[in-house]
Parts: structure tokens; sequence; C-alpha cells
């Protein structure tokens, strides 16, 4: 009998006693410490070290973080554990190593990714890492489709959506990404007092953009492509300047492979638009807004590139091996990205789940003009998706959006 055999949620000193009756992963127990290093909405993450190495472990609580008032399946913590594992196999050395997965404390134990770090706080520091685009491009385009039909053996692909269907974290999306930000129906936006009525009149009141992000609602309620991450943010990658770690995938299901295309464009422009308020030094402001502003055009051309050549490389079926296929394929793939730029966008400004790039714009009047650019550049994203197809369409859109006199 073990106190670890029936579900609590832990505390510091609790976790260095799970650590050491579950993996004896030190050696001598009398200098390791534990500490609680989450900052995200839903789990708790503890850091468990000595001098000489570390272990992350995850849990997750019955309630959310963000809101005692949510709850969830704690099942969560499997689908994470087993997504990790899968792309450890199609993008080696992109995601952290799982340890162990408990299914009775729900608890993952993984790689600590030392000498990297969230990549949020480091854009936020307005730190450069000139090899994100690759790398991430790489991680999309090869844990994305080659998950899909189009490569995947049919009846493994099955098995895979069935363990992989994660309806709680897709409900949390549904309500919180498609249809919140445009309907304030359970009133958990969270809009800056300065946008109001902006925010009435460009999402509240714009039926015809509401059409658009319906359509796009039912596209991830049902159209089961790839095993996405489902949650793909500058908050979910750790990073420094020679590699990428990406984690946290506890969203993910099989869902439009644009989801997380889409999530990474927004949450760049986010970081572009917290450079662009906040640093000061003209030179620092170009070369950080300058690489953020380059790096989504390039993310764009890399994930198409990428996209082509695995596609030649591992498409076997004998209907979809067909240059013309894979271009119908790959461009409803890009509308999908270029919507959930625009959905991303859209909900981390006047949603229930913010980002801190726009939320610590100190000066009112330029956090103001932010979010009001973020929502103009959505707009165009979600109405005029089909026009995007290059890391050019984007710059420009971009670089139309920042003329705006906003
Ligand atoms: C209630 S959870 C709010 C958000 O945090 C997660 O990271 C997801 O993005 C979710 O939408
Ligand atoms: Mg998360």
């Amino acid at each position: 009998m073990s106190r670890f055999d029936t579900y609590f949620l832990m505390k510091e000193a609790d976790v260095i006693e799970y650590i050491k009756e579950k993996l004896d992963f030190f050696e001598d127990y009398s200098d390791v410490k534990c500490k609680e290093v989450g900052d995200g909405n839903i789990n708790y993450v503890f850091r468990v070290y000595n001098d000489k190495k570390s272990v992350i472990i995850k849990q997750a609580g019955e309630h959310l973080r963000i809101s005692e008032e949510m709850t969830l399946s704690t099942d969560r913590g499997r689908i994470e554990a087993n997504i990790l594992k899968a792309q450890n196999d199609l993008a080696p050395g992109q995601v952290p190593e799982v340890y162990l997965y408990d299914g009775t404390m729900c608890a993952l134990v993984m790689e600590d990714m030392t000498g990297h770090s969230m990549m949020r706080t480091g854009l936020l520091n307005h730190e450069v890492y000139p090899k994100f685009a690759e790398q991430i491009s790489d991680f999309m385009a090869k844990t994305l489709l080659l998950t899909t039909d189009i490569v995947k053996d049919h009846l493994e692909k099955k098995e895979w959506a069935k363990d992989f269907t994660n309806p709680e974290l897709c409900d949390i999306s549904e309500h919180l990404v498609f249809s919140e930000p445009f309907i304030d129906y359970n009133k958990r936006n969270n809009v800056n007092p300065d946008i109001k009525d902006f925010v009435e009149k460009e999402l509240y009141n714009d039926k015809e953009l509401h059409l658009v992000a319906a359509k796009a609602k039912l596209d991830f309620l049902t159209n089961a492509q790839s095993l996405i991450h489902g949650d793909l943010h500058t908050g979910s990658i750790f990073i420094n300047k020679e590699h990428t770690f990406v984690f946290d995938p506890e969203f993910a299901f099989y869902g439009p492979m644009g989801y997380d295309v889409g999530n990474i464009i927004a949450n760049m422009f986010f970081a572009w638009s917290n450079g662009d308020a906040v640093i000061e030094d003209e030179a620092k402001k170009a070369e950080f807004c300058g690489w953020a502003f380059e790096c989504i055009g390039d993310i764009v051309d890399l994930f198409v590139e990428k996209f082509k050549k695995l596609y030649k490389e591992n498409v076997a079926d004998i209907m979809f091996k067909n240059d013309e296929f894979m271009n119908y394929y790959l461009d409803s793939v890009l509308v999908d990205t270029a919507r959930v730029a625009g959905l991303e966008s859209i909900r981390r400004t006047v949603g229930m789940a913010n980002v801190l790039d726009l939320t610590t714009i100190p000066d009112a009047k330029k956090r103001a003009r932010a979010e009001k650019r973020v929502i103009k550049l959505a707009k165009k994203f979600l109405l005029e998706a089909d026009s995007f197809k290059t890391g050019k369409d984007y710059k420009e859109a971009i670089k139309e959006v920042i003329s705006m006199d906003l």
C-alpha cells in the first residue's frame, strides 16, 4: 500500500516523495528540492531537482487553475503522455521525453527542458530565436501530415482517432475560441474597457464574421484530419537560440491541421505587437519586430515547402499520390490556417484566456491600438481566408493593418 494509490493533489513535499517511490530518479535524496513552476491555466507543474539533474512532474487537478468553477476529466494526462510519445517518434527530440504516466495520480513525469525558456516569456523580454521558423515548421509538417489518412494506414489512423478522442478539452476550445468571442453568452469575455465600442461593432455586431466562425467551428468539430497539438501557442513551447521543444499537448485530438499552424501565426503577431508597443530603443525594436514579422512569413513558406516534400516522400495511396490532389489538399489546409489565425487572435484579445503580450502593454493608448490592430488583422484572416497562401500574403496583410489609423 502506498499513499499514492489514491488520487490527491500533491504539494511540493509530496512530489519529492512521489518521485522517490515511482521512479527513483535521484541516487541521493538528501539535497533534492521541488518547486511548483506552472503558470498555465489548467494544471500544476513541479520541477524536482538537485545540482546534478532534474525532472518535471505535471499533475492534473480536478478544478482548473484559471477558474475553480471549471472541472475537467483528469484523463487528459493520458492523452498528453500518449501524444508526446507519438510525436517523439515522428519528430525526434522536438518534444520532452515521457518517463512515466500514472493514471491514478494523473501525473506525467517527463524530461526537464533545461537550458530552454518558455517562449512567451522570452518574447516578452524581446529575445529573438533565429531557428524557430525552421524548427516549428519542421515539427508541424511531420507531426501533422504524417498522422493523416493521406499517409497513415487507415485502420491504424482510426484506432488513433479513437484513442485521442478528447471531448472535454475540445469543448473548452469550442466555447472559448469559436463562440464566446463573438457572442458573450457565458459572460466570460475579458474586454479592455478602452476598446469596448470597437469590439461591439467589429466582433459582436458583424454577422458575416459570425458565419465564417460558425463554418470554422463545424470544421473543428468534424474534420478528423490530423493528430493536432490543439493549443500550440508560445506558452506551449520551450526554446533557446539553437533548439525548440513543443510541450503541453493536452488539447490534442484528431482535428484540422490548420488549427496548429494558425495558432502559431497568431501568437507570433502578439509578440510583434508587444515589441512594437513596448520597445523604446529604435534599433532594438527594428531587430525584434523585424524578426517576428519575417518569422510569420517564413513559418508559412517553410511549412508549405516541408509539407510538399514530406507528401512526395510518404504518400503511398494510389489515389492520393497525385500532385493535383496534393495541391487541392494543401489549399484547404491553408484556408483553415488563415481562419484559425484569425480566431486565435480574436479570442486571446477579447475572450476568457488573454495573452500577456497584449495585457502587459503599460501605455493604455498603445495597448488599445495593438488590440485593435490584432482584431482588424484577424478579420482579414477570417473574411479573406482564401487569399492567404504564402508568407508574403500574411506580411502584406500585416503591413496594411499596421498602416491603419486606429
Ligand atoms: C479554461 S482553459 C483556457 C485556455 O488555456 C489553455 O491553454 C487553452 O488555450 C484554453 O483555451
Ligand atoms: Mg496549456
